[in-house]
């Protein structure tokens, strides 16, 4: 039985519809599917290796160090350095820029990624992923800096995710729809899934730290407090941005994480979460706002700025965000 439409044939039946096309796009995701297979593989053995844990440091966020944390960011700067398409990456994991080493050849993107998300998740088995953004550097030939990535979420060319979950699933856009490539571990290949994702116009499902309530601005409480009063509507809050973005991409739903009397910016961090999952989401039909912006519209200030998210179908988010302006003029 033939194995399908691999990720492989896929992007270069997309590259063909470019002539100019210079192939290094290929060759990053090519690059990039290798390493997801490789931290899936760690992540799905995990518990049977000595690769559980923190490593007993913090990140420049200031939290724990999960080793799968340290390597996914291994994995992904080692399989991404030597190819000819990148002149440097920026990660959850690093507090500066990764300029390739001078020994490789350089190309004009910049990746920017999350290599495990939701790694407080990886010792209870729930799923975990991996998030990626790719710009394109400013201007030729001049010195890479962090200012080449402070570019706002629509300049991005490509934004995508792994979730390690009951299966290894890959789900990109390159501004042509969003197309899902689960991996099939008996032939070590992503394979076309779920081709032209579309995000439901109607969800059932909100998800959000309820543990967070008491430090909710009263444009969360009301619109939360709306949301139980319908009929049809569960609550359903993994803990993993990335298992919960794609159980409401697929189901349809809304995602919730504002900013509040704690978390004066929100949580999630712009240029590697927010920013990728809102190219996604809009590719697929829906919405997302901090709740005063479209959050692709925002100009980044720093490489790991935080940012309030509430990202889903459109008319959810749009109701969410007119809750939020609303309790805004209230407070005037
Ligand atoms: P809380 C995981 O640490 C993460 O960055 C996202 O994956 C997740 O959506 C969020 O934080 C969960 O945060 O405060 O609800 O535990």
């Amino acid at each position: 039985m033939p194995i399908g439409m691999t990720l492989m044939k896929f992007i270069l039946e997309e590259q063909r519809k470019f002539p100019n096309a210079s192939g290094n796009f290929t060759g990053l995701i090519s690059d990039l599917a290798i390493a997801a297979k490789v931290i899936s593989r760690e992540v799905n053995k995990a518990g049977l290796i000595n690769i559980l844990g923190a490593t007993g440091y913090s990140n420049v966020q200031g939290e724990e160090v999960q080793k799968l944390d340290e390597y996914a960011n291994t994995v992904i700067v080692g399989s991404m350095e030597h190819g000819d398409y990148l002149s440097a990456m920026a990660s959850e994991e690093m507090e500066g820029i990764y300029a390739v080493p001078e020994r490789y050849p350089k190309g004009n993107y910049l990746l920017v990624f999350d290599p495990l998300d939701g790694s407080s998740n990886i010792d209870v088995n729930i799923s975990i992923g991996t998030i990626f953004s790719v710009l394109r550097k400013k201007e030729r030939g001049k010195k890479v800096t962090v200012e080449d990535f402070l570019q706002p979420g629509t300049e991005q060319v490509c934004a995508g995710y792994i979730l390690y979950g009951s299966s290894t699933i890959l789900v990109y856009t390159s501004g042509y729809g969003v197309h899902g490539f689960t991996l099939d571990p008996s032939v070590g290949e992503f394979i076309l899934s779920h081709e032209n994702i579309r995000i439901p116009d109607k969800g059932t499902i909100f998800s959000i730290n309820e543990g967070n309530s008491r430090y909710w601005y009263d444009g969360t409480k009301n619109y939360i407090k709306m949301l139980k009063s319908r009929t049809t509507i569960s609550a359903r809050y993994v803990g993993s941005l990335v298992a919960d973005f794609h159980r409401n991409l697929i189901k349809g739903g809304i995602f919730l994480y504002p900013k509040d009397r704690r978390a004066k910016n929100g949580k999630l961090r712009l240029l590697y979460e927010a920013n990728p999952l809102s190219l996604i989401v809009e590719q697929a039909g829906g919405a997302a706002t901090t709740g005063e912006k479209r959050v692709l519209k925002i100009v980044p200030k720093e490489l790991h700025q935080r940012v309030p998210l509430i990202i889903g179908n459109k008319r959810d988010v749009i109701e969410a965000e007119r809750y939020w302006q609303e309790s805004l003029t209230a407070v005037v």
